[in-house]
């Protein structure tokens, strides 16, 4: 996986000034999205009551999701250091499969081209895919 360029560094980050202020609604749809096009993920949330899509607990991750992802833009320059804690949670306490990291990844992507039209545009496209591959990467770290 190529590294992520300055360029796409200040794409990243000028698109999350953008769409950060709706980070909540993006996190409830790509989390709803998850839990129906990829239904083996919903193993991770059978402790929750309800799974469907913008029911009380898949709003409320979807919120803690994002703000993992904001913090991770707040960390760019150094996402295996700053996500340290939170690939040793996913590896093991919660035990993900690392291969759904991209299978959320692609729905956090899904959700912003919907959302933003306008602004996600192909080159905010591909850093934003580029850094959220490389969240995937830092999350994953720990399983090594
Ligand atoms: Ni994830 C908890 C961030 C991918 C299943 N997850 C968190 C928390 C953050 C977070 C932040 C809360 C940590 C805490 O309590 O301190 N998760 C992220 C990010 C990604 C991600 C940034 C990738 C972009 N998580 C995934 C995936 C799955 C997943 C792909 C399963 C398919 N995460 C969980 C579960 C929890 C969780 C399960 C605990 C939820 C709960 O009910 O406590």
């Amino acid at each position: 996986m190529t590294s992520l360029s300055a360029k796409d560094k200040d794409t990243v980050r000028a698109f999350w000034a953008k769409a950060s202020g709706k980070a909540e609604d993006i996190g409830t749809d790509a989390l709803s999205r998850m839990l129906i096009v990829y239904p083996q993920t919903k193993t991770y949330f059978s402790h929750w009551k309800d799974l469907s899509p913008g029911s009380a607990p898949v709003k409320k991750h979807g919120v803690t999701v994002m703000a993992g992802v904001a913090d991770a833009v707040s960390k760019i320059d150094d996402l295996k250091g700053g996500l340290l804690n939170l690939s040793e949670l996913h590896a093991f306490t919660l035990r993900i499969d690392p291969a759904n990291f991209k299978i959320l990844s692609h729905n956090i992507l899904v959700v912003m081209a919907i959302m933003f039209p306008i602004d996600f545009t192909p080159e905010v496209h591909v850093a934003m895919d580029k850094f959220l591959a490389a969240v995937s990467l830092a999350l994953a770290e720990k399983y090594r």
